[in-house]
Formats: C-alpha cells, sequence, structure tokens
C-alpha cells in the first residue's frame, strides 16, 4: 500500500514537472526575431532529443519498483550476480551517442548564429552605432547623422546593423526577445545583425554587470511595421533642439548618470563613433 502511495506520487510529480516545463516553454518562445526563432528552435530539439533519456528513465524506474518489489513473487534472487556486459554497453554507448548528437547539432546552430554574420532580407541594410556610457545607450544613426538616448527605432523585416562599442568599461548589448547578445567593449568594434519579425516594443538591456547604475541602465527598441512610420520617427528626432555638435557635448554625457531618461538629437557631429573607439588608443 505505501508503495503505491511512492509510485502515484512520483506519477504526480512529473505530471506537474512537464506541464511547469510547458508553460515555461510557452512564455520562453514568445518571440519576434529570426535569431531567436533559431535558438528556440535549437532548445526545442535538444528538449525533444533529452526525453529520450528522460523518458525511459521513469519507465524503468516504475517498472523496477514493481518487479523488485518485496511482494512480487516472481522475483528472482541472485546474490551472486557481478557484471553484465550488455547492462555496461547500453550505459556507456546510448550516452556518448546522445552526448554526441547535442554537440554537433549546438556547435554548428551556434556557429551558424555568429551574431556577426550577415542576415539576409530583401530591404536595404540599416546601420545603427550603440555606444554604452555609464549607465545608458546612445544610438546614432550615422546616415541621417542623429541620435537618441535609450530609444531606438527600427523597421520590420530589415536587416539591421548595428555597431556596437563603449565609452566606458565592458557592457552588453541585449534584447532578449529578438536574440543574441554581444559585448561592448572599450576600443573594440562589435558587429551584431537582427531582423524583427513583428512590430512592437522591444526591452533592451545590458547583460553585463557595470557599476552601481547598471540596474537601470535599459533601453527600448521600437519596431516599426512601415517606412513612414520609422521616417516619422527620425523626423521627432531631427526636430529635437538638442544637439550633440561638439565634444563638450558628449563629454558631459559620459558623466555617470542613474536612471538618464531617453533624449533626442537633431545632428550629430561625424566620427564620434570612432573618435570614441581610438580614444582607448594610444597615439
Ligand atoms: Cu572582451
Amino acid at each position: 500500500m505505501i508503495k503505491n502511495i511512492y509510485v502515484i506520487l512520483f506519477c504526480c510529480i512529473s505530471f506537474f514537472t512537464f506541464i511547469f516545463l510547458e508553460i515555461r516553454r510557452k512564455i520562453m518562445f514568445s518571440t519576434y526575431g529570426y535569431i531567436r526563432d533559431k535558438e528556440n528552435h535549437l532548445i526545442l530539439i535538444l528538449f525533444l532529443i533529452m526525453l529520450l533519456v528522460v523518458v525511459p528513465v521513469i519507465i524503468m524506474t516504475m517498472y523496477f519498483m514493481f518487479k523488485y518489489n518485496e511482494n512480487n513473487k516472481n522475483k528472482k534472487y541472485c546474490p551472486n550476480w557481478n557484471s553484465s556486459y550488455i547492462i555496461e554497453s547500453i550505459i556507456w554507448i546510448i550516452p556518448i551517442i546522445i552526448v554526441t548528437i547535442f554537440s554537433v547539432i549546438s556547435f554548428n546552430t551556434t556557429k551558424s548564429l555568429d551574431p556577426s554574420k550577415y542576415i539576409q532580407s530583401n530591404r536595404k541594410t540599416i546601420e545603427i552605432n550603440v555606444i554604452s556610457l555609464d549607465w545608458c545607450w546612445l544610438f546614432i544613426y550615422p546616415d541621417y547623422k542623429i541620435a537618441s538616448i535609450n530609444e531606438v527605432a527600427i523597421p520590420t523585416n530589415t536587416t539591421v546593423k548595428f555597431n556596437i562599442t563603449s565609452s566606458s568599461v565592458m557592457n552588453s548589448f541585449f534584447v532578449p526577445n529578438l536574440g543574441s547578445q554581444i559585448y561592448a567593449m572599450p576600443g573594440t568594434k562589435t558587429k551584431l545583425y537582427l531582423i524583427t519579425k513583428h512590430s512592437g516594443i522591444y526591452k533592451g538591456m545590458s547583460s553585463n554587470y557595470s557599476g552601481y547604475g547598471f540596474s537601470n541602465m535599459k533601453f527600448t527598441l521600437l519596431a516599426f511595421d512601415s517606412d513612414s512610420k520609422f521616417l516619422s520617427w527620425i523626423n521627432i528626432l531631427k526636430s529635437s533642439k538638442t544637439f550633440l555638435d561638439n565634444r563638450k557635448k558628449f563629454e558631459n554625457l559620459q558623466i555617470p548618470k542613474i536612471n538618464r531618461k531617453k533624449e533626442y538629437f537633431s545632428h550629430v557631429y561625424p566620427d564620434l563613433f570612432e573618435n570614441i573607439i581610438n580614444k582607448f588608443h594610444c597615439k
């Protein structure tokens, strides 16, 4: 009787674990980006392969509980049993095969999702320069010579190329719902390609701890499904009264500040991004 309770308990725990994973999957998999879709696909495949291990283990556990139960009159008692080549082979070969499959799939997918790899789309690539500061994000549109703080806009289904650097310590550029993350490093330019599939407001952040004001170092990514909406956002920036037209104004931005509000600049002096990278190199 007590043994049966354990079985029921075991089944219940398995069932609820499954439900929990299912809910978690639903939340995790509500995504909107090309890269993130591929990542989810990888997670799902690995999850299914893992079930090939988990499900037999659950079944075998239950089977052994019944088979070697003291009430089972048909059980075979073999106190001198010491080894079995069949069992040894199974417990070594199957894990080796599974780990090999895991490694090959993970390696290939990870390699194909290299953030600096160009993603094809049938529209003109938009380039955005990103500078991480203490503790905010500065986005520069070199084609329009405008900039914004803590807000960036892109059109959907368009390849966006982010050139990323840091004017301070190391940070990490990350829009969780769209996929890949890449470091923003002083003196270095990193590249990240993204494509948004649906319009909306996305949360962006730094996923690399960088000091006191780090927890508020967040930005908003606006994805517009039409060029006119995107251009009207650009025009809002262009009509801003604040400029980023000299070195002095940029230095003001470099003063560490917590919880900086979004800001728009209608003019940015040329080569700002390159200057930031070069300031860390010896003259
Ligand atoms: Cu680094």
